[in-house]
């Protein structure tokens, strides 16, 4: 049974909203690739309007709640307790080179804890839902997490470090040991739809470091509703602050924790 609250009614209209404007936007970025001036502050203006789109239809339906966006920063609501947590393209490099793998993240925190995600990709049509205590879903299937316990058998992915980047020696040690006992590593470039495919079982497990709080928080609550652990590299759970994240299932995410952490 697909989970249709009221919540859902306005996470859903506000990322359908936005994604018309990005659909035709991507669209465009074709031609733009060759383009001297190059698609860079095309995007930009591409995300600052999505984002635009999302806070609007966000604050109408729950006006007194606050915000936190890539684009926009902080803004305060009069609700103290309540905040939404917005990435309008994640996975925006992609989005810059016509790679059709990016979503609109909005995740809703109360009192410091996510307790409703939400991940649409736009391209495929697939929205990854869940609300702390209802569970993860897919369009209308219910998500769980692989059942695949023996990492050997796992598909793990991750996000490489790269040029203005830090980490890329650490990240270089963790991918040996990674590599070396996985039955595959893939790196596609946008964190929500990563947590998002260990919610649906496509990823067995996945880990990558120096994440924005916007990147990661609709993907936490779809990996936890879906049964999901996801943890901090060194097992804590202030992955918000930290923006370092361990995410599996049950049965190998310790296999796959001890080994990042030990590299
Ligand atoms: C991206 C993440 C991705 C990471 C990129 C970038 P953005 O977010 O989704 O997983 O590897 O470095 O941080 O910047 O496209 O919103």
């Amino acid at each position: 049974m697909a989970l249709r609250s009221a919540l859902w009614t306005v996470m859903t209209g506000a990322a359908q909203k936005a994604a018309r404007a990005l659909k035709r936007d991507f669209g465009e970025i074709e031609q733009l690739q060759v383009s001297q001036k190059g698609p860079s502050d095309f995007v930009s203006a591409a995300d600052l309007k999505a984002e635009k789109v999302l806070r609007m239809e966000l604050a109408k339906a729950r006006p007194r709640f606050g915000f936190l966006m890539e684009e926009s920063g902080e803004v305060s609501g009069e609700d103290k307790h309540h905040r939404w947590i917005i990435d309008p393209i994640d996975g925006t490099t992609n989005f810059l080179h016509g790679i059709p793998h990016f979503a609109i993240s909005i995740g809703l925190e109360m009192d410091g804890e996510i307790i409703a995600g939400l991940v649409f990709n736009p391209i495929t049509d697939e929205t990854y839902y869940a609300e702390k205590g209802k569970g993860a879903f897919l369009n209308d299937k219910r998500l769980r997490v692989s059942s695949r316990s023996n990492l050997a058998d796992s598909v793990i992915a991750t996000g490489i470090p790269f040029n203005g980047r830090p980490g890329h020696k650490p990240f270089l040690k963790q991918l040996e040991r990674v590599m070396g006992a996985v039955a595959g590593v893939r790196r596609m470039g946008t964190a929500s739809l990563d947590l998002a495919y260990v919610a649906a079982g496509r990823y067995d497990g996945y880990w990558e470091t120096g994440l924005q709080p916007w990147d990661i928080a609709a993907g936490i609550i779809l990996v936890r509703e879906a049964g999901g652990f996801i943890t901090e590299a060194n097992g804590g759970k202030d992955i918000m602050k930290s923006g370092d994240v361990v995410a599996a299932n049950p049965k190998i995410h310790k296999q796959l924790l001890d080994i990042v952490v030990a590299a």
